[in-house]
């Protein structure tokens, strides 16, 4: 096969032209890098690489080389011989994870807007058209396929920085037989962004079910369910953005409910689920008053309609959300006492039993998703890691420490990994190199996590352990401890109202308020107690807790349930061999061809590209296996041409010599060639390619001479 893509360029004119591996810029700085990343966007070309690195610039646009042709053609090509592409990346995994029985993973990072969701569907969908299979096979496929527009309708929501913004984590494991067939999937979610349920910023909508319903929702559904136009629905109402450009609300319910039908939920399950939606946006309606600081409900009227959703009792109902039972100790006694709420407390309490019922909404999902695929063969898998970017609004809370957190894992993942396998490849092979340094962002990812010294999960946690019951004070506490436990951190800064992180991609200000609460993160036993007595099936099973008073073990917090996960996140992908996406946006409008260059400089910066490029080019840019290598150059010199039978060490001396190739550009290891300058690669590329075209010539000049 001719090559394309790649050494095209080489006869275009070099300076022109943009490069389809940083690894081969002349200059490698952060304007070089942002500069060749922006050639190519003008160009349609969102792809490059660094190695095997897959940088993906957002194009804002639909483009056009993502069909049939483009899944055969990067079927078994590697990756030098077709222009960059996602599918090229997806086909690497598969391949290896079939020759050498691997596990792959493929980390996708880069902030919120950046094309992150967008790349995992794309490698699914390769992966899911490139593998055969029968019946049931069919049917995982489809499954894997549907569960994207179901977690998204439920998961997904526009946010200031992006339409279609994951307000929750995932992690997708594809489990293959040997042959390569996807028999079965995992999903594992990371913390949803449940306080969009109720707290909306301005510009944003909530999760994308809501406005659905609305839209698409059947005249049956409409009377059954009390459904009506977004605006009637105070948890809507309040940031007033009903509608999201590219996006058809009535279109989108009706993929839910396929995608539903495609899980094997039954259709009355599907109402059930769709009863707890209409409920939530029903009780959002209803409002209280204050008289002697205690809350009365404004119209009890407003309690009949999401009391029969849920199949309880509207005074009961009523009752729980302006007082609360608490537990008092009172001369050696336990004795449980009913407190009555002001309107604040009372409308905390509404807020906390919705975002609790959608949350519970939510697990049940991916838990039914997850069965629908579940397979108990031991198997190979290929898991595609996809989480909310690292974010930055005007306002930052809870939330967003969090998934800042999680971000700053992954990083230091990508750290680790890609120093570590460069490191450990040289070591195997017995090569020499002098390492490159970079910035490890340890020290952040340190200041949040450690337990010894306390780190701020530990501080928060700390404080919610000892906070009252009604949390009173509890943020201003946590705020004061940190400040002389981390107060040094050099990452860390306090402000008036709360505290500073310098995280690898930006500092951020993180306001304190609500941490302790969210932190704490339970569901009063009595609104569980009082969802336990629905009518309804569904709603009762989505509470199977057990409620008992005597317990003393203490929940565990959100931040160590963050925590936990992650750090077992990062044990999976460690088992797995590691594969990269790092996703550019190119601008905050969301418009084709709209380049930011401060923004994408910025990102360049904090992804470590430019050190990422270092480290592969003071080590060796190109390394090929032995047979590899004499494949594809014995055509150079006679003795190796049409093959090389002996010794390879040899034979790669031979292709070497005979292009004068200085002894100091290459070494040989014990399985691979190292090349240390692409210089010295496109000398070896051009004999070949010289080579080509005379063997091209003899044969056209034998053709026609006999014919
Ligand atoms: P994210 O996953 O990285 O953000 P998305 O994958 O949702 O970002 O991408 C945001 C939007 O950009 C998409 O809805 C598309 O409109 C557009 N887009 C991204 N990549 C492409 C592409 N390759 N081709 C065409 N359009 C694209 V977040 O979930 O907010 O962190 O948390
Ligand atoms: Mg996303």
């Amino acid at each position: 096969m001719k090559d394309s893509g790649m050494y095209h360029w080489q006869s275009e004119g070099a300076k022109k032209s943009s490069v389809d591996d940083m690894v081969l810029l002349t200059k490698i700085t952060e304007a070089a890098i942002t500069d060749n990343l922006k050639r190519r966007l003008m160009e349609d070309k969102i792809y490059t690489y660094i190695g095997p690195v897959l940088v993906a610039v957002n194009p804002f646009k639909q483009l056009p080389y993502f069909g049939e042709r483009e899944v055969a053609m990067y079927q078994g090509a590697a990756q030098y011989e077709v222009p960059p592409h996602i599918y090229s990346l997806a086909d690497t995994m598969y391949r290896n994870m079939l020759i050498d029985s691997d596990s792959q993973c493929v980390i996708i990072s880069g902030e919120s807007g950046a094309g992150k969701t967008v790349s995992a569907k794309f490698i699914m969908n390769y992966i899911t058209r490139v593998s055969g299979g029968g019946q049931r096979v069919q049917q995982v496929k489809e499954i894997i396929l549907e569960s994207n527009p179901l977690l998204e309708s439920f998961g997904n929501a526009k946010t200031t920085r992006n339409n279609n913004s994951s307000r929750f984590g995932k992690y997708i494991e594809i489990q293959f037989s040997r042959g390569g067939e996807p028999l079965g999937g995992r999903i594992s979610n990371f913390l949803l962004e449940k306080s969009r349920v109720h707290s909306l910023n301005a510009g944003e909508r909530s999760f994308h079910i809501f406005y659905q319903i609305c839209a698409g929702a059947t005249a049956d559904m409409k009377s059954n369910l009390g459904i009506a136009s977004p605006d009637f629905y105070s948890y809507l109402l309040q940031s007033g953005v009903y509608k999201v450009d590219g996006t058809n609300d009535a279109h989108d319910f009706q993929e839910t409910l396929k995608a539903m039908t495609v899980m094997g939920i039954a259709e009355d399950t599907q109402m059930d689920i769709l009863r707890i939606v209409a409920a939530i946006l029903h009780m959002s309606n209803i409002s209280f008053n204050e008289e002697n600081n205690a809350s009365f409900i404004t119209d009890p009227g407003y309690l009949e309609f999401p009391a029969f959703l849920l199949g309880i009792d509207a005074q009961i109902l009523g009752q729980k959300l302006i007082s609360r039972v608490f537990d008092s100790k009172w001369g050696g006694k336990s004795e449980r006492v009913d407190v009555t709420l002001n309107t604040e407390q009372a409308q905390f309490t509404r807020d906390a039993w919705t975002k609790g019922l959608y949350s519970r909404l939510f697990d049940y999902i991916v838990e039914t998703v997850n069965k629908a695929m579940v397979t108990d063969a031991n198997l190979i898998s290929i898991g595609i890691l996809d989480i909310y970017g690292f974010e930055i609004f005007t306002k930052n809370g809870f939330e967003q420490f969090c998934i800042n957190y999680v971000n700053e894992k992954l990083q230091q993942i990508f750290i680790e990994l890609t120093m570590k396998s460069e490191q450990e490849e040289y070591k195997t092979e017995g090569i020499h190199w002098s390492p490159i340094t970079y910035f490890d962002n340890k020290i952040v990812c340190d200041l949040i996590e450690s337990k010894r010294p306390p780190g701020i999960m530990c501080i928060l946690d700390d404080t919610c352990a000892t906070m009252s019951a009604k949390s009173e004070g509890a943020d201003e506490d946590f705020h004061r401890k940190m400040e002389s436990q981390v107060g040094l951190n050099p990452h860390y800064q306090k402000f008036s109202n709360g505290f500073i992180i310098k995280h690898y991609a930006g500092n951020v200000s993180y306001h304190i308020e609500n941490f302790c609460e969210k932190n704490r993160d339970v569901l009063f036993a009595d609104i569980i107690e009082v969802m336990q007595t629905s009518n309804n099936e569904f709603i009762r099973s989505l509470f199977p807790d057990v409620i008992n008073a005597s317990t003393k073990s203490r929940p565990s917090t959100a931040g160590t349930k963050i925590r936990t996960q992650a750090n077992e996140l990062v044990t999976t992908l460690m088992q797995c061999v590691p594969h990269y996406i790092r996703c550019i946006k190119p601008n905050e409008t969301k418009k084709p061809h709209d380049w930011d260059d401060q923004m994408v400089k910025h990102q360049v910066e904090y992804l470590g590209l430019k050190e990422n490029i270092r480290v592969k080019r003071a080590g060796f840019a190109y390394r090929r296996p032995f047979q590899k290598f004499l494949q594809r150059y014995a055509i150079i010199t006679k003795e190796t041409w049409p093959s090389w039978s002996g010794n390879p060490t040899q034979g790669i001396h031979i292709i070497m010599k005979s292009v004068n190739m200085d002894p100091s550009q290459y070494q040989i290891g014990r399985s691979k060639v190292f090349i240390k300058d692409p210089e010295s690669l496109y000398m070896l590329e051009e004999c070949r390619e010289r080579k080509y075209d005379y063997y091209a010539r003899v044969i056209q000049h034998a053709f026609q001479k006999y014919f």
